[in-house]
């Protein structure tokens, strides 16, 4: 049985999303942050895969646990899939998600609507203590919006609109954002993957 996981990310929103999600999955998920030390895992990946694989990695080896990580971004079609890899520090090093969101509708500024058109993409690694990994997927597609709308969230969401809700990811809420999100979609597989490892010789 695996009967906890830990959870490598320096990112508190993304944890409270994450542990929200995994929360009727009967596994214990321990934030990585909870102890005074923790891997810092350099993000010189050039795809989120090799992000979120090395982030795994270097925590399930130091902790020697199971452990999940999430290597996000947005990817616009007019900016050819930027900020991408880079959403996190797309306006610069240390720089606020109101810098990003400025910075985003800035390089759209006067773009129409039907070419302001994006996706959310997360990529989730799970780690084995060896450094065995599991790879999954989740995407949502929505629109830029020209100007920020709600408080909820983090990041992009005040800025990324669903059309089908006719709402931005920030005036959603949490409990819809996190039923039909990337990292919602994403973590459904990882679900999957920890209760077939959880009845395997796999698991710990
Ligand atoms: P960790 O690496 O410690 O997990 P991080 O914030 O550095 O935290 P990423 O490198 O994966 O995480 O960067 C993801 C960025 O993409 C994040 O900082 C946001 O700017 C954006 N992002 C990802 N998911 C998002 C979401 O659900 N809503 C809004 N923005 C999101």
């Amino acid at each position: 049985m695996i009967k906890e996981v830990i959870l490598a990310t320096g990112n508190r929103h993304k944890a409270e999303e994450i542990k929200s999600i995994l929360k009727d999955l009967n596994v214990e998920i321990v934030p990585m942050t909870s102890f005074s030390n923790y891997p810092v895992t350099a993000e010189d990946g050039a795809t989120l895969e090799e992000n979120a694989s090395k982030k795994a990695k270097e925590a399930a080896k130091f902790f020697k646990k199971w452990t999940i990580a999430d290597d996000s971004g947005l990817e616009v079609d007019y900016l050819n899939g930027k900020p991408g890899v880079y959403s996190a520090r797309y306006a610069g090093e240390n720089c606020s998600y109101d810098d990003n969101n400025k910075k985003l509708l800035a390089e759209l500024k006067n773009v129409s609507e039907e070419k302001r058109t994006a996706k959310f993409r997360a990529v989730i690694a799970v780690a084995s203590p060896e450094g065995k990994i599991f790879l999954v997927e989740g995407k949502i597609f929505g629109i830029i919006k020209e100007r920020a709308a709600g408080t909820e969230g983090f990041g992009y969401d005040p800025v990324f609109y669903i059309p089908q809700y006719e709402k931005t990811f920030a005036e959603l809420g949490c409990e819809i954002k996190n039923s039909i999100s990337h990292r919602a979609k994403a973590l459904q597989k990882v679900k999957e993957i920890i209760k077939d490892l959880s009845n395997s010789q796999l698991s710990l």
